[in-house]
């Protein structure tokens, strides 16, 4: 594909320290509303939390899947499951991070597992050398631009309520929902009170090129992208459709891997590539597919999975790569738990930027005693 040196390249050569201890522990927040989309409505966050001690430091990382695989095929359990029995075995101090992502190329897909691992492994290498993690991934702190991603409402008023809210926040792009038969009315309504208010939509899948006129309708709206219009697993229907679109696609569920980002841009099935660190296996694939995409021309942006305060910092960390062109789903802390388990909360500045928190590792405290109290299991694996 390209000769350059992948921007990876440095990472791969650092060194996976000896791990006296690994734990899982699930934890369950409320969120402060039910996150409404086409596919399914969260009530609340279940995380898979990872813990890596070595040497009297602790790194906590989180596995970002859901317990349903309603958005995307792991779960809590898969990736318990995929970690312990399979993942855990391969990790060997001394090895590089390069060849333990070589050696877990043999377990075929399981992304968000596998990213657990990695995201754990290079927070507590920052840790260890104290300094934060986009140091260790190789950029500079830079401001992150925001994004508030709205779930599906009851009526096209309560959406259009919270869209005032957050334009009032000052968030620099909007994400609304759709699906089948709750769409065109709903960003024409979002659309009048707002006309230049830079929108967006995300289907989640829920249509099929029978859609076809449908969609075109959406074009006369201005918005920066459709977010995954067609099926969770295709590519090809995508390429076609977006021959048909003014607006751009972006794919979000279809790209496990740069090697599905680079078939998205060669086929022409998407303008934008929503980079999901847990749902492409890292933050090492996740630089390697915003160089990719950045070289081409293609916009990229960092989703979200509702995180908490640890995996939300690790997308904030991601965002300082080179790449990642466009606002993505980072919000408030506020957005969806009153009472977070790391410490401080993200929260947006007057113009509307996201500060990368200093401080060595992901520069957030994880308070154990938050962890405790939402804990639902607390597994010693290693
Ligand atoms: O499709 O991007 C998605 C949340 C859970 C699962 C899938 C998606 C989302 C979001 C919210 O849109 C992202 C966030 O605010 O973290
Ligand atoms: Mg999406």
């Amino acid at each position: 594909m390209t000769n350059s040196p992948s921007p990876a390249a440095a990472l791969e050569k650092i060194l996976v320290p000896k791990i006296d201890r690994v734990d899982l522990v699930t934890v369950k927040l409320p969120f402060v509303a039910p996150f409404g989309t086409s596919v399914y409505t969260w009530t609340d966050k279940e995380a898979m939390l990872m813990r890596l001690e070595s040497g009297g430091v602790a790194a906590w990382s989180e596995c970002v899947s859901d317990p349903d695989p309603f958005y995307f095929y792991e779960t809590n359990g898969t990736a318990r499951h995929i970690i312990k029995e399979f993942l855990l075995p391969l990790v060997e101090p001394g090895a590089t991070l390069g060849e333990t992502e070589a050696r877990f190329r043999r377990v075929r897909g399981h992304g968000m597992a596998k990213a657990t691992i990695e995201n754990g492994l290079l927070i507590l290498i920052a840790l260890q050398k104290g300094v934060p993690l986009h140091e260790i991934l190789g950029f500079p702190a830079r401001k992150i631009m925001s994004g508030l991603s709205i779930g599906l409402k009851e009526t096209p008023d309560e959406l259009v309520a919270a869209v005032e809210r957050a334009v009032a926040k000052g968030y620099h792009r909007i994400k609304m929902k759709v699906k089948k038969g709750q769409d065109v009315d709903w960003v024409r309504a979002v659309r009048t009170r707002f006309p230049s208010v830079r929108l967006m939509v995300d289907a989640n899948g829920d249509y099929s090129l029978d859609d076809l006129a449908l969609l075109q309708r959406l074009d006369e709206f201005g918005l920066m992208m459709i977010e995954q219009p067609l099926s969770y697993s295709d590519i090809y229907e995508h390429s076609l459709l977006q021959k048909r679109l003014a607006t751009a696609i972006c794919l979000d569920e279809s790209i496990h891997s740069l090697a599905d980002a680079a078939a998205a841009i060669a086929l022409g099935a998407c303008r934008i590539v929503n980079i999901k660190q847990g749902r492409v296996g890292g933050l090492m694939e996740s630089i390697r597919i915003a160089g990719y995409c950045a070289a081409r021309g293609v916009g990229v942006w960092s989703g979200g999975m509702d995180e908490t305060g640890i995996g939300r910092a690790v997308n904030i960390h991601l965002q300082t790569a080179e790449g990642f062109s466009l606002p993505g789903d980072t919000s408030e802390t506020s957005n969806y738990f009153d009472k977070d388990i790391a410490d401080p909360p993200v929260v947006l500045d007057a113009a509307g930027f996201i500060a990368v928190p200093p401080g060595p590792g992901l520069g957030v405290t994880v308070v154990p005693e938050r962890i405790l109290e939402r804990a639902l299991r607390w597994e010693r694996v290693r």
